[in-house]
């Protein structure tokens, strides 16, 4: 099998996928551009993957292939023993799916409406409320989350791909020590994926540290 080339960015959520690459021992480069930033990167950007997202992945066979649980999911079919999803015979299967899509579709976007609150033509008076809005609203389904997950892997002794997203996302407003005070199950989950020797230096590079 050929390499797969992965469109990412520092602080982005292509470290998911990094460390999704990492778990399954799938070769990979990563290719870090300014995503959001105008300029040939971003035109190149924009041709394979028309919202401008990352990650965005070329796979070996030159297919483009966007949105970050599509990509886990071609990932956990090509590499089976990588521990990514649980089997489709295995009962934790639906739980898997269930907050997989819910972290991607629910949680994700929060982030790309709260950022920058200009883009969606809000009036500048208006920016921190709309922002406060989102953020609690997050606040609400980090919640949810919390409330269902095991530990030490989200999913009890059993890692996953959900296991990935909550180490890197935890990073994310609020981060820090607010997402450790009120969430604890999810802080261990991305404590023990960042104590591993495998994920650390993608977690820290990308956390900035
Ligand atoms: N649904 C996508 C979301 C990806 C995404 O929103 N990535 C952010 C960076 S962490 C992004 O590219 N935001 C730019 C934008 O939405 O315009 C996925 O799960 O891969």
């Amino acid at each position: 099998m050929g390499k797969y080339v992965l469109i990412g960015s520092r602080g982005c959520g292509s470290a998911i996928i990094e460390l999704a690459m990492l778990q399954a021992g799938a070769e990979y480069e990563l290719e870090e551009i300014p995503y959001l930033e105008p300029g040939p990167d971003r035109d190149r950007l924009l041709e394979l993957n028309p919202l401008g997202q990352v990650p965005t992945l070329i796979m070996p066979s030159g297919e483009i292939l966007t949105e970050s649980a599509a990509i886990i999911l071609h990932l956990a079919d090509t590499f089976p023993d990588a521990e990514l999803a649980p089997s489709v015979a295995d009962k934790q299967r639906p739980a898997f799916l269930r907050w997989l899509i819910f972290i991607v579709s629910e949680i994700y976007p929060t982030w790309n409406y709260s950022d920058d609150p200009a883009r969606w033509q809000l009036p500048e008076a208006n920016h921190k409320r709309y922002r406060k809005a989102l953020e609690d609203h997050r606040l609400d389904l980090w919640r949810q989350v919390e409330d269902v997950a095991d530990t030490p892997y989200f999913l009890g002794s059993d890692p996953s791909a959900l296991d990935l997203y909550i180490a890197v996302m935890r990073n994310w407003t609020p981060g820090g020590d607010t997402f450790r005070r009120l969430f604890p199950k999810l802080t261990d989950i991305a404590d023990n994926i960042a104590g591993q020797d495998l994920f650390g230096n993608v977690l820290r590079r990308n956390s900035g540290e």
